[in-house]
């Protein structure tokens, strides 16, 4: 006599990459998402194939952003929300025009019950991470200032979402009139874990003076495989920002700040490396294209020798803040 057992299948790594664009490239059938970088692929219609961020690359111009599924990957449209799933994660984006809503905050509110809606009914209902994209995030004042519309219009929009299971983000500006709210996001069959920073107070606790609504996101989320999802991460201590108008100093607080997170990463899951590995993936975002040679030089010797590295021109959500990582460890 034997019992059978019965188990879920181990959740996989996620396997992401920076590699070489061609102007032939395409998606291969297990390809989970492709994502190109610069107002040069704009063009090319969003489906469920290749997204695009249109934040001029000034290191990595000719590298795409490869998500790869495991076996056979379907996509579909649910609504708006364009998607391509395997068996444990799903990777879908939406892709909104500002004009259409009152404001930006309107139009964030109906994106995020729209991914709501489609996380409700998809058999990968937990949320990992959201990235999202708006044109002049930090234009206007006080609250009104089109981050702080986002923020409200995101809270509202994921309704009584518990802030402890917030998924890790990126919010981030682009400098055209674009008039698109871009956001995409991966979700998996397993739930992942938040992790926040010890050196930082938690975004979602964030005191009033930021704005009218805190921002909804965890600092990382740790899968249930042990990659760690990171956040946008920047020179932020406690709630304020460190280092105004010092570019080197904030790439040295914002290190920091990702070396803590690693530690408690690790402690919370030893399979999560301690440090920077051949399995790091980073994204930087600059406000000032003059100091990519600096931040390269940093980042070059923090990283194995051959890490491909993206740093990205854009606008960071406070305008004291001269940069902003986040990427994929594991
Ligand atoms: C910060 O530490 C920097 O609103 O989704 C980083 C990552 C930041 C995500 C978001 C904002 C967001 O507060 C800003």
């Amino acid at each position: 006599m034997f019992e059978p057992i019965f188990q879920l299948p181990p959740t996989q790594s996620l396997s992401v990459s920076y590699q070489p664009w061609l102007p032939e490239s395409r998606m291969a059938d297990d390809t989970l998402a492709l994502i190109t970088f610069g107002r040069a692929h704009d063009d090319n219609a969003p489906d469920q194939r290749t997204l695009n961020v249109a934040l001029e690359p000034l290191l990595g111009a000719d590298l795409v952003e490869v998500w790869h599924g495991q076996g056979a990957v379907r996509a579909g449209c649910h609504g708006r929300v364009h998607y391509r799933e395997d068996d444990q994660h799903v990777f879908a984006f939406l892709e909104i025009d500002e004009r259409d809503y009152r404001c930006v905050g309107a139009a964030a509110e109906a994106a995020y019950a729209e991914m709501r809606a489609f996380q409700a009914q998809s058999p990968k209902p937990h949320l990992l991470r959201i990235w999202n994209y708006f044109d002049h995030i930090t234009a206007g004042r006080g609250d009104d200032e089109r981050y702080q519309l986002f923020c409200v219009g995101r809270a509202a929009g994921l309704g009584e979402h518990r802030p402890e299971a917030l998924p890790a983000a990126t919010a981030i500006g682009r400098r055209h009139n674009s008039h698109k709210l871009q956001v995409y996001w991966l979700a998996a069959t397993q739930p992942g874990r938040p992790l926040e920073n010890p050196r930082q107070v938690s975004a979602y606790h964030y005191p009033r003076q930021y704005g009218p609504a805190p921002p909804r996101f965890a600092r990382a989320t740790l899968t249930a495989a042990g990659d760690l999802l990171i956040s946008g991460t920047a020179s932020v201590v406690g709630h304020a920002t460190h280092h105004d108008g010092d570019l080197g100093r904030q790439l040295g607080e914002t290190l920091c700040n990702l070396d803590a997170l690693l530690a408690h990463a690790h402690a919370s899951d030893p399979r999560c490396p301690q440090r920077f590995g051949p399995a790091t993936l980073l994204k930087v975002y600059l406000r000032h294209r003059g100091d990519a040679g600096h931040v390269a030089e940093v980042l070059r010797a923090r990283l194995p020798a051959d890490a491909p590295l993206l740093i990205l021109e854009a606008d960071v959500c406070r305008s004291d803040l001269l940069i902003e990582i986040d990427g994929l460890h594991r």
